[in-house]
């Protein structure tokens, strides 16, 4: 099963959202959160170039926020990223 990585932030609706889609898919999460750890976060922004919660990594891919993880699993293309 994949490695999947969520920067999150507490209060954070799409966090949440993207929690329940993954948590759907029965993967675990390693979470977080940028408040307890903003050097972390800071570090990925500035890889990305975002910086809104939550962003999203599968096996140390980059794959976006709870939109993009959401339209993936619409195309059918999450899962198999998953490993599942
Ligand atoms: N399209 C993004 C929206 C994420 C978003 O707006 N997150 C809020 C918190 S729930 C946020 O980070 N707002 C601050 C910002 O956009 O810089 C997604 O689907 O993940």
């Amino acid at each position: 099963m994949a490695h999947v990585k969520m920067y999150c932030s507490d209060s954070c609706p799409f966090c949440n959202n993207a929690e329940k889609l993954l948590l759907s898919k029965g993967v675990d999460i390693e979470k977080i959160n940028i408040e307890e750890e903003p050097e972390q976060f800071a570090k990925i922004v500035a890889e990305i170039g975002q910086d809104s919660v939550p962003q999203i990594f599968i096996d140390g891919r980059y794959v976006g926020g709870f939109d993009d993880i959401s339209e993936l699993d619409m195309d059918d293309e999450l899962e198999p990223m998953l490993g599942l």
